[in-house]
């Protein structure tokens, strides 16, 4: 008899059509199960899907699917993150509109998508670059400018003088631009601001709340951008008075060590700088390396391994304690836009002053000592950062230096010369952008009445199609009279709107909350659909947005609950956290121009999507990287192909049963007790692995054992009605449980057992104990054929593991003494007898 070949692309098309048709996967708030919300990072629309999103949605899809089978009214949409400057580009490259590129690619994507079955809720589907989306955006943007959380500030952007545009940086390549190889200059522009510090205190606080949801890594990683620090601002006087300027101040995390201070560095950047120098007959040196180091990338400068440079200034401050005078230098390592810009310098306890202080011959003064020594500066080979006893510090000497960080500020503050403060590393988040492809800022120049917002009902500031992109990448907005020219929305006057358009950061911040409430055109989000399905309980995505993703959905989370949108109670937008790890060829990244890239659609053509996602799933834990292999795809294609032979092969044996539906009337032989119990056991086995940690390999590999034990019970169980029961409870359970992971070829196997309905909508069974105890038989040992004793084995036990229990049996090994075992001869559950001289 010829058997049925396993045709994966005919099955697999069959049972998409049919999610399709019967909405299988569309859910609604209106339920009375438990709701559970599980969210893939939705993908920019770049083209075609790689295999690290297959694996990211194959992920997601086991999750939502095991999740419905466990009961829970699932959420499980998909969208796409679709404004952003690869539209533009592509446009410029292959002469095409932004627009039309980007929803080409999304169709495109979207068939893989379908292709590979994953169960959204369709129904949901957005698109940021579509104005019911990007109005809403809009709308909180407003919003937040009249709570004060949006404001204008000048900060430098990439300039490319020969283009005449502005660069992001992804197009400057070793300070070049990406087009004509100028050099990349930096020039002050006016931007928009959100407030995202006035949330510091939160956001870092918060993040203990997250403590064992998400990995440690991306705590300490999100705890480490916030970086707060505590210490103290410290006033410095000036030797020669500048008008309007009291002194400068410093930022110190240790103000135990101020009688330390040599010298004093600024940030080239410092706004005194001019001021300082006006005298100085070394200005123009002055001025040219003020130049170079700010057209140094800001994170080279403050990198460890950087070379720290600096100029005098010719200027002195005043010691706010000691009135000794104190030079003031500029240094490439002292950033602007951190603390106050000025730091001051304290080369025996500060490694980068030590190392500026040695290269530019500073004095060095020891104020901190270890308990009972004495450091000498003259021979220090690096700073002493650790603890000590305050010395040379006035009246502060002999005092631990721990309580000398307060007392010292408690001495500032009395004296109107500093205080204790914090200090984060956060900074206000920068969101324009001079390009065309985003969400326009819906703000108005009015010569009248300056700044002011757009009114909401005129919202959304719709980004005109009907446009041209320049060739240099310059946005074609500002040349675009009809958008640019408006009336005021105060007085009605004729007005010009903001060109820039918003960091596409700003629409991945909350479309996790849309999608409660996709289709409403009334309202950005439904309340009963936010309350219902907010937090998301599982988010997954790459770690490489493990930062400014996350920290900006973390923060617009806060803001649209401070906007009543969110319940008042509600403060972090993702409850669990996975971070998947990478798909790698021979160890490295896949990459075109590597020519290693392993495309989803031809592994689907060649094997089917049921055997992609189970090579993905099984390949390593879901947070590690793994390697793509052939081995790999072959052994997943080969397990699949067994599986479905063993329906085909038993198909006169099997019953449409369910999962787990025989019983302990019906396990009546050792042989069909112990399938039975393989079958709970694997139950449970994939029950914990998947519910709780996520561990899809090992479950899969239980699942595999489970079907080795139905290949090898084929012959022992007999056609009576009880064994085909069991086996045929087993069959079942081993498809319902890879029902997530391979949803194709079991609903189809499903099918062919007799069920009417899809095995999609079946619960998972619970596991039994009483089914999973074992029976334990009792074997005789011999020693040269006389019976020595006997041993309780488990039922199943092998050969080997009978061999060892006789062996390590007292009575056997007072036997054995001083002989020597030449043979072991094991009869399955009955007997042993060892063979010794
Ligand atoms: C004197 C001092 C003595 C410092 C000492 C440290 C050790 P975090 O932890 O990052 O907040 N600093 C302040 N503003 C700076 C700027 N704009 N650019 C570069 N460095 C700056 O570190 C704060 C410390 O970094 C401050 O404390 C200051 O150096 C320096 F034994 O002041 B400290
Ligand atoms: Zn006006």
């Amino acid at each position: 008899m010829t058997q049925e070949r396993y045709n994966p692309q005919a099955i697999e098309e069959k049972w998409q059509a049919r999610w399709q048709a019967d909405n299988s996967f569309a859910c609604s708030h209106e339920s009375s199960k438990p709701k559970y919300y599980v969210l893939e990072m939705f993908p920019y629309p770049s083209g075609n899907i790689h295999m690290g999103h297959v694996r990211n949605y194959s992920i997601g899809d086991v999750v939502a699917r095991s999740k419905r089978m466990q009961g829970f009214n699932v959420l499980h949409p998909m969208g796409w993150d679709a404004f952003g400057l690869p539209a533009e580009n592509a446009a410029i490259k292959n002469n095409t509109h932004p627009a039309e590129w980007t929803y080409a690619n999304i169709r495109n994507m979207r068939a893989q998508q379908k292709r590979l079955g994953y169960s959204y809720d369709w129904s949901r589907e957005i698109a940021t670059c579509r104005p019911e989306y990007y109005r809403w955006e809009q709308m909180f943007f407003v919003r937040m400018f009249e709570k004060g959380l949006v404001y204008r500030k000048k900060a430098p952007q990439n300039w490319c003088p020969s283009c005449h545009t502005v660069l992001a940086n992804e197009q400057v390549i070793d300070g070049l631009c990406w087009r004509c190889d100028s050099r990349v200059e930096q020039k002050d522009l006016t931007q928009w601001f959100l407030k995202i510090t006035a949330y510091g205190d939160e956001l870092l606080d918060d993040l203990n709340k997250l403590e064992g949801d998400w990995p440690d890594r991306v705590i300490a990683m999100q705890r480490n951008w916030i970086g707060k620090s505590t210490g103290a601002a410290i006033a410095f006087g000036l030797e020669k008075a500048i008008e309007g300027v009291q002194g400068i101040d410093v930022f110190t995390t240790r103000p135990d060590t101020v009688f330390g201070v040599t010298f004093m560095t600024l940030a080239p950047e410092h706004p005194l700088v001019e001021k300082l120098i006006a005298d100085y007959p070394n200005a123009a040196e002055v001025r040219a390396f003020v130049e170079r180091i700010r057209n140094m990338d800001r994170l080279d400068r403050q990198s460890d391994g950087v070379e720290k440079e600096g100029i005098f200034t010719g200027a002195y401050a005043i010691h706010p304690f000691t009135g000794q005078r104190v030079p003031l230098w500029l240094g490439n390592f002292v950033l602007a836009d951190y603390g106050t810009g000025a730091v001051m310098g304290v080369p025996a306890h500060d490694q980068r002053d030590f190392e500026f202080a040695r290269k530019y011959d500073l004095p060095l003064r020891v104020v901190i000592s270890p308990a009972g020594e004495v450091l000498d500066s003259e021979s220090m080979t690096e700073a002493f950062t650790a603890d000590g006893v305050m010395v040379n510090s006035g009246s502060f000497d002999g005092m631990p230096n721990e309580d000398g960080k307060k007392a010292v500020a408690q001495s500032l503050e009395k004296e109107g010369k500093g205080k204790a403060t914090v200090q984060f590393r956060l900074r206000d988040w920068n969101i324009s952008r001079q390009r065309y492809w985003g969400s326009p800022i819906p703000m108005i120049y009015c010569d009248a009445c300056g700044v002011v917002p757009e009114k909401e009902e005129n919202l959304p500031v719709l980004l005109p199609l009907d446009v041209k992109t320049h060739s240099d990448g310059r946005s074609p907005l500002a040349d675009t009279p009809s958008f640019v020219n408006c009336a005021c929305p105060k007085c009605g006057g004729p007005a010009r709107r903001e060109t820039d358009t918003m960091d596409t950061f700003v629409e991945s911040s909350w479309y996790f909350a849309r999608y409660t409430s996709a289709r409403d055109t009334e309202a950005p989000f439904d309340a009963d659909a936010i309350k219902y399905w907010l937090p998301v309980d599982q988010y997954i995505g790459g770690v490489e947005h493990a930062i400014l993703h996350l920290l900006y959905s973390r923060f617009f989370t806060k803001v649209l609950r401070d906007m009543g949108f969110f319940p008042a109670d509600f403060a972090e937008p993702f409850k669990n956290l996975l971070t998947q790890g990478m798909v790698l060829k021979d160890g490295g990244k896949m990459s075109k121009s590597k020519g290693n890239v392993v495309d989803p659609t031809t592994m689907i053509q060649k094997y089917g999507a049921d055997t992609v996602r189970l090579f993905c799933l099984f390949a390593a834990p879901a947070e590690r990287d793994f390697d793509w292999s052939d081995s790999g795809i072959e052994g997943a294609s080969r397990f699949i192909g067994r599986v479905w032979r063993l329906f085909m092969e038993e198909q006169e044996r099997l019953l449409p049963l369910t999962a787990c539906a025989a019983t302990d009337q019906d396990a009546t032989s050792p042989e069909a007790r112990d399938l039975r119990r393989r079958e709970h056991l694997t139950v449970k086995k994939v029950r914990e692995d998947m519910s709780d940690r996520f561990q899809f390999n090992t479950a899969i590999a239980a699942v595999m054992e489970l079907v080795n034990a139905m290949y090898l019970s084929r012959e022992k169980l007999s056609m009576s009605e009880a064994d085909r029961r069991v086996f045929s409870s087993a069959m079942s359970t081993a498809i319902t449980l890879l029902a997530p992971i391979t949803p194709h070829i079991c609903e189809e196997l499903w099918q062919r057992l007799g069920h009417k309905t899809t095995v999609s909508e079946e619960l998972w069974p619970e596991w039994n104990e009483t089914a999973m105890a074992q029976d334990m038989l009792t074997v005789a040992l011999q020693v040269n054929g006389k019976l020595r004793g006997t041993v309780e084995v488990p039922a199943g036990a092998d050969k080997a593991a009978m061999e060892a229990a006789a062996l390590a049996d007292s009575s056997v090994q007072r036997h054995l003494a001083g002989l020597t075992v030449r043979k072991v001869v094991v009869v399955p559950g009955k007997l042993v007898n060892i063979v010794a001289n």
